[in-house]
């Protein structure tokens, strides 16, 4: 029998794409768990899907779990609250490496975003392989690394971005009294794959746990500049229709913000594991040290 979708690898590390998926009809359950497979596998899965509706967009995102209404994103409005709209004609942006909502207790496993409107050159997005990026630390970071938890904060980027004028007084202090913070480990355990991954991410990490704040900005400093290596990097330029899927527990991402003053209109869904989900439901044990996420 043929295998249901056919997936051709864009890097080593991380990245590949779908060839031909047929949205015509319901994606069946058997190509529905291909995908997954696929995405856990690459980390960062590139679909091209130019009819894909906000019900379609919805029902693939059912298949991996609860979807979110975004935490601060507008969305499309009744009906189709968990499609979250990221558009710059709004003012809105994500040019910031980061994992989604990591200042949730537990954050949105998949997001998915899909290419409404583009601007001619430019607005491509990038990801990070965390789980490369881990292995290739040397053998005593691990060690360190092990057993800490960092801090992720969502009022870290909204500070800066009242610095940089780029939300109002309002906005910030709106945002600011949610206090939405949690502590994570720096290291987690994919619950699939059984690999370890880096937790951490410049825009919402502020310090870790414990450590003398010289100690922690070191740390951190080191880690960011390791992630950043062009190795664990994939980058995608983006055709109207496309839609890429990632693994949230395993990259962070980055859309670059190269395009002004032309439009660049996302539509999104994050889904948060099920606990009956491998996603929330540990494949592999955890260690003393990491906690499976
Ligand atoms: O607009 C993009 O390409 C990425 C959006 C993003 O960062 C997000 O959905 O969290």
């Amino acid at each position: 029998m043929s295998p249901p979708i056919s997936v051709r690898a864009l890097g080593p590390r991380i990245g590949a794409e779908v060839l031909q998926l047929d949205l015509s009809g319901r994606l069946s359950a058997q190509t529905l768990e291909a995908l997954e497979a696929a995405l856990v596998r690459h980390e960062a899965l590139v679909l091209h899907v130019p009819e894909l509706s906000p019900d379609q967009h919805l029902a693939i995102a059912r298949h991996f779990g609860e979807p979110e209404v975004h935490t601060f994103y507008p969305n499309l409005g009744k009906g189709h609250e968990q499609i979250t709209v990221i558009d710059s004609k709004l003012g809105d942006r994500a040019d910031m490496w980061h994992h989604d909502e990591s200042f949730l207790p537990s954050p949105p496993v998949v997001t998915m975003t899909h290419a409404r409107i583009l601007p001619p050159l430019g607005g491509d997005t990038c990801w990070i392989s965390m789980t490369s990026a881990y292995d290739a630390l040397s053998a005593r970071m691990k060690q360190y690394l092990d057993g800490l938890s960092a801090w992720h904060d969502m009022n870290a980027p909204m500070t800066a971005a009242l610095q940089h004028g780029v939300v109002t007084h309002e906005r910030y202090v709106e945002v600011v009294a949610q206090n939405r913070r949690h502590l994570h480990p720096l290291v987690r355990v994919h619950p699939v794959t059984g690999r370890r991954t880096l937790y951490l991410s410049p825009t919402y990490v502020t310090h870790i746990d414990g450590l003398a704040p010289a100690e922690s900005r070191a740390i951190l400093d080191y880690l960011f500049g390791h992630c950043m290596q062009v190795e664990y990097l994939f980058k995608h330029r983006w055709t109207v229709g496309d839609m890429v899927v990632w693994d949230n527990r395993s990259v962070i991402h980055n859309a670059i913000l190269d395009y002004a003053p032309h439009q660049r209109r996302m539509h999104r869904a994050s889904v948060f594991a099920r606990q009956h989900q491998g996603g929330a439901t540990p494949q592999h044990e955890e260690s003393a040290c990491a906690t499976t996420i």
